[in-house]
């Protein structure tokens, strides 16, 4: 472990550059700091003057976490319009600036450059044929879009309208896709004829089709032409977003929304059943995520920032579309992969666009660590400034090389610890104020009060290590499962009553900093990606062959966690080395590729409570190869089934 190893940042000690740059230093951080939580209507009061209000807000926090009365309310009577913040208001100053720089997957393919005046124009029509399409205030729409500036339009045009968007990752199943599509009732699918990804193309026009049929909801698929690949096409649903775009005004009012208004649902997985559709509102979640953006990577005007998330993640939404484009920034959407054409290639974009702040996830970084250093010594990076990780605990090991070979030991690297659920970033370095540990996410971000908490509820003080609470609302939390507000509660208030539970394990060190773990509950982390163990379960016993199904995550040097199944076949099925391709495959079509188990484990019986629960805590011991520690096994049914598991354990990696 390099703990010890301390890297003191300051502006003064990195580089020149640095020193005039940083917004916030250590004394100016712990005076906020104190602000923020002591006074929390003053200081969000006061920061929630960076973006634009149409009716200013009169209240600034209301709110509770107590048990089973959680409400969340942050300026409550304010009213706005996000797409006016994040594209109008910067036409006066910066119409002819980029807005958004598009790198393609393939590097021949010229590159964009769309100004805020062009963004504006892109948004106001693709506005107008949502409503040309019948999509009113309030109504849900479903984005399944590749990585490409189509992508943004259709986030800020449903932002201007009011209306709430639900983006599914392009990478999840036609299943997944109707399932996400049902749960909000979305009549109107946005996606594109393919998407193209480290070469190959992904048939998203096909997938939208096979979910549309599967629903019963969808009246309208509006199709982005990307690749011009032949792809089916029904006139009586769908529309040729293209030819629709030209035919309408290219000027749309944006609608007066209340700051509580729902934004966006974005569907994340959880410990238990389907995943949940977060809720982000309106005027909090701008406020945090233009805040945020701003301080922890330390935007300043003109900055070339990248953020190579897929906006069908969280991070894609608050870093690469609100949180930038609310403060004006020139934002790089990257559709490719750090490994195509080959390691180089970010790098290569680093060097091309002049990115001065790259934000990426340890698992990106420990893939192009293992391509080896030929691949960044070929490039510049001159132009970087700034480093930032995201996803999942990042390694000492990764962030040393990091810090080394990408950064030259020139540039800071801020390690963000946040969640779908969050919004935004909660715990991070502060560039210029904070200093830096190698795997450790510092410190908390204004306005936020974590704790540790025993697996009794008790507070821990000091050093020490626990599950990962949070105290009091922040203005860009979730406000609630969309349908269903008794599982927001029951899942993020019931375990530590009054306490929003993380579902983080992490460690508090001498000098009050945190150290996430990882998870405590039963989702795994593969490439910074969240699955939920149920989920897979439930794609596996869909299948006639198998009776009962296992899975748990198990350390995996590259993606953090691999997923690990221990299966049942039905009475009569034999154990075929066969029927473990087809058993990935069927997860793989169920749900998607990031969720394909890299191990598939026969087991003719599962370890089991003598009530008949699963006892994960002993799979998870022996996929981790930890066998010799299984802990107490005297409550098993029936002991001898462990003694199969692990004769007949697969070989990992
Ligand atoms: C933003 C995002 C959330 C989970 C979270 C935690 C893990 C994210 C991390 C991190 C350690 C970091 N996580 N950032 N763990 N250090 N800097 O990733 O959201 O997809 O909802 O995942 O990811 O376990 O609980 P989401």
């Amino acid at each position: 472990m390099s703990e010890h190893k301390v890297y003191k940042l300051s502006p003064v000690e990195v580089s020149e550059a640095w020193k005039d740059r940083a917004f916030i230093d250590n004394e100016t951080y712990l005076k906020l700091y104190a602000e923020s939580i002591e006074d929390p209507d003053t200081f969000w009061g006061r920061e929630a003057q960076r973006i634009d209000w149409i009716k200013p807000f009169t209240r600034v926090k209301n709110t509770t976490f107590a048990y089973p009365d959680v409400s969340i309310k942050w300026f409550e009577d304010g009213t706005l319009n996000v797409s006016a913040n994040c594209v109008d208001r910067h036409l006066a100053t910066r119409g002819d600036q980029t807005a958004i720089i598009w790198e393609p997957d393939d590097p021949e393919t010229p590159a964009q450059y769309i100004t805020y005046r062009e963004l504006h124009e892109n948004v106001c029509r693709l506005a107008n044929v949502l409503k040309a399409n019948g999509v009113k205030r309030g109504d849900r729409v479903t984005i399944y879009l590749p990585m490409i500036p189509a992508a943004a339009y259709a986030m800020l045009a449903c932002a201007r309208i009011g209306a709430i968007h639900s983006i599914v990752f392009g990478g999840f199943s036609p299943d997944s896709l109707a399932g996400r599509v049902d749960d909000c009732k979305s009549a109107v699918i946005i996606t594109a004829d393919e998407g193209r990804r480290g070469g190959r193309s992904v048939p998203l026009k096909a997938n939208a089709d096979a979910a549309a049929n599967k629903s019963g909801h969808v009246e309208k698929i509006l199709v982005v032409r990307h690749t011009g690949g032949d792809v089916p096409f029904d006139p009586s649903r769908d529309v040729w977003l293209d030819e629709a775009m030209a035919a309408v005004d290219a000027d749309c009012r944006p609608e007066e929304m209340n700051a509580e208004d729902p934004l966006f649902i974005l569907y994340t997985s959880g410990s238990t059943g389907a995943p949940k559709g977060v809720v982000h509102c309106t005027g909090g979640y701008l406020v945090y995520a233009s805040m945020t953006h701003q301080h922890v990577f330390d935007y300043h005007e003109g900055d070339v920032y990248w953020c190579t998330a897929d906006v069908g993640w969280v991070t894609g939404h608050s870093y690469i579309v609100y949180g930038p484009l609310a403060n004006g920034a020139i934002s790089l959407m990257f559709e490719g992969v750090p490994n195509y054409p080959d390691a180089s290639r970010f790098w290569q974009v680093v060097d091309k666009h002049n990115v001065n702040i790259f934000y990426t996830a340890p698992t990106a970084i420990r893939a192009l660590m293992g391509a080896g250093e030929e691949y960044v010594k070929t490039t510049s990076r001159k132009s970087l400034r700034l480093l930032g990780s995201v996803g999942e605990p990042i390694n000492p090991e990764a962030w040393e090389w990091y810090y080394h070979v990408i950064g030259e030991m020139r540039c800071p690297i801020v390690d963000t610890w946040w969640q779908t659920e969050t919004g935004g970033i909660l715990i991070t370095p502060l560039p210029g104020a904070t200093t830096l540990k190698p795997g450790s996410a510092t410190r908390p971000f204004f306005g936020v009060q974590p704790a540790l908490v025993d697996a009794d509820g008790k507070t821990i003080e000091g050093e020490g290590a626990g599950n990962l609470v949070i105290l009091d609302a922040w203005p860009s939390m979730m406000r609630t499962v969309y349908g269903d507000h008794k599982r927001f509660v029951d899942t993020y208030f019931s375990a530590y009553k009054g306490k929003y539970f993380t579902g983080d394990g992490c460690r508090r060190d001498a000098d009050d900093f945190y150290w996430i773990t990882g998870r405590v509950d039963d989702v795994i982390n593969v490439s910074g990606h969240r699955m939920g163990t149920a989920e897979v379960e439930s794609a596996l016993v869909a299948h006639p062959k198998v009776s009962e199904a296992a899975a748990v995550g198990f350390p995996h040097d590259i993606k953090g966690q691999g997923i690990y199944c221990y299966v049942t076949l039905m009475s009569g099925e034999h154990e075929m080395d066969a029927l473990k391709k087809e058993l990935r495959d069927w997860v793989r079509n169920e749900i998607g590729p990031i969720a394909a188990p890299d191990h598939i484990q026969f087991a003719p019986g599962l370890p089991k409570t003598r009530s008949g629960k699963i006892m994960r805590r002993i799979l998870r011991k022996i996929a981790e190869d930890e066998f010799g520690n299984l802990g107490d096994t005297s409550t098993l049914a029936d002991p001898s089934v462990v003694d199969h598991l692990i004769e007949n354990r697969q070989n990992r990696q």
